[in-house]
């Protein structure tokens, strides 16, 4: 019987330390377990690549997912190739690229992504130094002296005369002096406004002077017949053309133009 009590007494012991023991550990009881927890995941095995930021192509997302990884980007990783590349040694056995550029052998070319030109370091081309050209120097010129220019005289405009004497000659009272225009001379008289005419007839014939065109006489003025060596005198207070003839002989005629 004691054993037993003893027993039983050593049990509740041991199960009083136990259940204080599970009490006193929250990690026992509150912390669920993590393995639990996690699905079975089952992704299909279509190709869908995704690369995720470890490097690493997945098929699709779904794989991405389950491997518990970050998308990077969509498609299959893009593996650099020149990460890849071993580490090219220092030995100088000098290569020169396309670009001009000499590089210290084959492999760190290679590495540059460069092709290849020929081998050697590249052979800098001076640029030609152009010789030096001394500026001509001009001859002074010396400035032109430009000839003195006279002011440009304007030809005098003669003022028109206030005065003009006109002849009736000698055989006027015949035709043929219109032929040359001589019946008056001269033919054409110019005067200025205000200007006084005078008709001197040197013929021994009797004439007129009668403004307007033979046959039409305009009024302005008339000298009626006027004898030999005798003067007619009009003065010409308007500017204006004035025909004139002889009402004797309709052959003779004049202008007078008066400005
Ligand atoms: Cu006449």
């Amino acid at each position: 019987m004691n054993f037993s009590y003893g027993v039983i007494g050593i049990v509740g012991v041991l199960a009083a330390i136990t259940i204080g023991f599970i009490a006193m550990d929250p990690t026992g009881i509150i912390e669920p377990r993590i393995v639990a927890e996690e699905k079975p995941v089952a992704c299909t095995m279509q190709w869908d690549p995704m690369c995720g930021v470890d490097g690493v192509t997945y098929g699709n997302m779904c794989m991405l997912n389950a491997a518990d990884k970050k998308l990077d980007y969509s498609g299959e990783c893009v593996t650099d190739s020149k990460s890849n590349m071993k580490p090219c040694t220092k030995d100088y056995r000098p290569v020169c690229g396309v670009d001009g550029k000499t590089y210290g052998n084959m492999c760190t070319l290679e590495s540059s992504g460069i092709s290849f030109d020929y081998e050697g370091e590249c052979i800098v081309v001076q640029p030609k130094v152009e010789p030096k050209v001394e500026p001509k120097v001009e001859p002074k010129v010396e400035p032109k002296v430009e000839p003195k220019v006279e002011p440009k005289v304007e030809p005098k405009v003669e003022p028109l005369p206030m005065t003009a004497i006109v002849s009736v000659p000698a055989g006027s009272a015949v035709p043929g002096c219109d032929d040359t225009n001589e019946c008056y001379l001269p033919y054409e008289t110019n005067v200025a406004k205000g200007a006084t005419v005078s008709w001197i007839n040197d013929d021994s014939a009797a004439h007129t002077v009668t403004s307007g065109l033979p046959g039409t006489p305009d009024g302005v003025f008339d000298s009626s017949l006027f004898m030999a060596g005798a003067v007619y005198e009009f003065t010409f207070d308007d500017a204006g053309t004035y025909d004139y003839y002889c009402m004797v002989h309709p052959w003779m005629t004049g202008i007078v133009n008066v400005n």
